[in-house]
Formats: C-alpha cells, structure tokens, sequence
C-alpha cells in the first residue's frame, strides 16, 4: 500500500549514520522525470531529478536534515552556513525545526531574491560580506573554529551523507545506476555525495565515506555511473585546474572559485571515467528556457548547467547512443525569476472583465 514518504533520515537510516533527535522536513523522494526532449536532442534517454520539489526548494534539505539533527544531538543551539542562498535558506528553516538559531554569511549582492526572501522569513540572521562565496566560508571557518557555533556547510561531513540519498532514490526508480549522471558542480559536495552513494549501493567505498558505510549491507546496484561534472565558464576552477580568484556566473548558486570538495571531486570524476566541463552563462540561460519552455520543469540557472553540460556532450559526440542518463536539476527556478525573465515583457495586455474580450484577446 502506498505511504506517504517520511524523509530520508527515515526512509534510508539503515545507510546513514545514526542520529537521535531528527529534524526532518519530510526532505527527498523527490521526481526522476523523463525529457523526452533531451532524449532527442542527445540520442540517449535522459531524466532530470528534480530536486527543486524539495522543501526549501533545493537537494541542500538532504544535507541539512543530517546535519542539523547532528547538530540538535550534540547539544549545540546556534548554527552558521555561508552560502551563495540555496544552503542559507535551507539551513535557516531546519534550525526553525530544531528551534536553534541560524546565522548566514552570504556575499553581498550576489544572492537570489528568493533564496535571500527564504533566510529572512525564517529567521536566520544575516551577515552580508563585501567579498564572494569563498570569503564567507573562510570567516565561516572562523568562526567555528573558536565559538560554540555549528558549521553546516558540506565540509560538515553529516551534509554529503545526507545527499548521498538522492543516488540511491535513482537507482531504486530505476531498477539500476544509470550509465552516466551529469550535475552542476559549484562547492563540489553534490558530486562527491552522488559519487558516494552510487558507490554505497554497488558495495564499494570512496573516500569521503565514514569508517563504517561500506560493507554492512548487500549491494543494491549491480554498478556505478560515469560522473560528469559541470561548471560555469567563469567559475571553473576542476576545469582549469587552479582556483579561480574572481569567479563570475549569472549562476549565482555556483559562482564559487576553491571548492572546499576539490580533490573529492577529482576522485569522482577519474575513479568513474567521467569528466568535469564548463558551458557559458548564455548555455545556461538558454537550457533553463528550453527545460521550462520544452520539458515543463522550471529550474534556476545553476541547475540548468548539468542539462547544457549534456548538451554541449551530445554535440560534440561525446553521448553514446542510447545509454541511460540522470541529470540533477538542483534547484527551483522560482528563487530567481528575475535571473528567468530576464529582458522579457512580463505585463500580459489588460482587457475588459468579459469573455468577448478574452476571445478577441487569444485570437480565438
Ligand atoms: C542550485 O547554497 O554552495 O557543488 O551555498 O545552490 O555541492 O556546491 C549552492 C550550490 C548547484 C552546487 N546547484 O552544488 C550554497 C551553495 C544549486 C546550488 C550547486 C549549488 P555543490
């Protein structure tokens, strides 16, 4: 009999390390839809998991649910994220849960309105630094380095255990790993998470792993996808192989210069075959229409990055035929629709209150 889904704290605990005090927001289990679109643009049968369905809007609530339920059994009552808005927001509504306080480091002007709305309704306390993503996790490191405050960024260890979960829900829709998984890279926790939990169901291990993950139990999936990677061309530091000091996207959400996952990262990418890429602001923006305008699903820029990465694959040959893949469109497009709208006239033509008007209007 169906039931409703309970959160992956609850849904896959057997996997997870055990925490006492759950703070859930019923997180995850989160739609694997198939693009037909995407199927014909590549050759290869292609599903987005949306992961904006989540309850801030983002695959950040799988981390977070772990990390704060850590955070509430551990005794610590404040908790500090810097963020480039997607993490802040959803560590700002599972301290509401927790009944903790929440602050967020964020750089200034570079947020979502959505993201910078959600921080604020929730409660969070905001800290706006004049400097990027990569100043705010230094003084954030700081900060709990000396002070009884909670990081819950992903170098929290608890986050990526949580995201791991989302590799496990593919497989379990879809019978198996798929050949490839392509995602947007910015911090690199997500690909290091997926890389993990793949490895997990297949009964293997990476390094991000805690001592005790591998092994317990029986394998799931009979193998493990390439992982392929993506990037903005002005925030590509995997690509280039250097940090990027200035980094520049209208992908807000991962205009981030030294990932705190780097080397993680590299592990995903070479132990699967896979590779990590970049595409240009105006790929992005033009995969976020065509996933809006062609599949029905509305993601933020950052997240349409895994679908242009794809794209860019197909047209250079890089797709083989038919083979399975599974992007992660990370993030909900209603947190940016000024990023969306961009230069188009949003004021629909005013009619009279009468269904003449309506007919004459749509041409009827
Ligand atoms: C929509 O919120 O880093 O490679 O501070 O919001 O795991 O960092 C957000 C990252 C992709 C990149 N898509 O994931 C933050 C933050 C969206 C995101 C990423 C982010 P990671």
């Amino acid at each position: 009999m169906a039931r409703p889904w309970r959160g992956i704290i609850a849904e896959y605990g057997d996997r997870l390390p055990h925490v006492e005090n759950v703070v859930t927001l019923n997180e995850g289990g989160t739609p694997l839809v198939h693009a037909p679109h995407l199927d014909a643009l590549t050759g290869a049968t292609v599903y987005v998991k949306v992961e904006g369905a989540n309850p801030t809007g983002s695959f950040k609530d799988r981390g977070m649910t772990m990390a704060i339920s850590r955070v509430v059994d551990e005794g610590v009552t404040l908790v500090a994220a810097a963020s480039t808005g997607n993490t802040s927001a959803s560590a700002a509504a599972y301290a509401v849960r927790a009944g903790i306080g929440c602050a967020v480091i964020l750089p200034a002007g570079k947020i979502a309105a959505g993201k910078l709305a959600q921080a604020i309704v929730h409660g969070a306390t905001l800290v706006a630094v004049d400097g990027n993503f990569d100043d705010c996790l230094r003084i954030v490191r700081g900060l709990t380095d000396s002070y009884p405050v909670a990081l819950v960024n992903s170098i929290n260890p608890y986050r990526l255990q949580g995201q791991k979960t989302a590799a496990f829900e593919v497989v379990d829709v879809l019978g198996d790993a798929p050949d490839i998984h392509v995602l947007p890279v910015g911090n690199a926790g997500n690909i290091t998470a997926y890389w993990m939990g793949y490895s997990e169901y297949a009964g293997r291990r990476t390094s991000a792993a805690f001592e005790d993950s591998a092994g317990r139990l029986a394998p799931v999936a009979s193998r493990v996808p390439r992982m392929w990677g993506v990037q903005a061309e002005g925030a590509a530091p995997l690509v280039k192989g250097v940090p990027v000091e200035h980094p520049e996207t209208v992908a807000t959400a991962i205009r981030i210069g030294n990932p705190a996952s780097w080397g993680y990262a590299i592990e995903a990418r070479d132990s699967s075959g896979g590779w990590i890429e970049s595409v240009t602001d105006a790929q992005i923006l033009d995969t976020q229409a065509m996933l809006a305008a062609k599949v029905g699903v509305f993601v933020e820029p950052a997240s349409a990055a895994s679908v242009a990465g794809l794209v860019q694959a197909a047209g250079r040959g890089l797709v083989p035929e038919g083979a399975t893949i599974v992007c992660t469109v990370t993030g909900n497009g209603l947190k940016d629709t000024a990023t969306a709208l961009g230069s188009h006239i949003v004021e629909p033509t005013v009619i009279a209150p009468t269904v003449e008007a309506a007919v004459q209007a749509l041409g009827l």
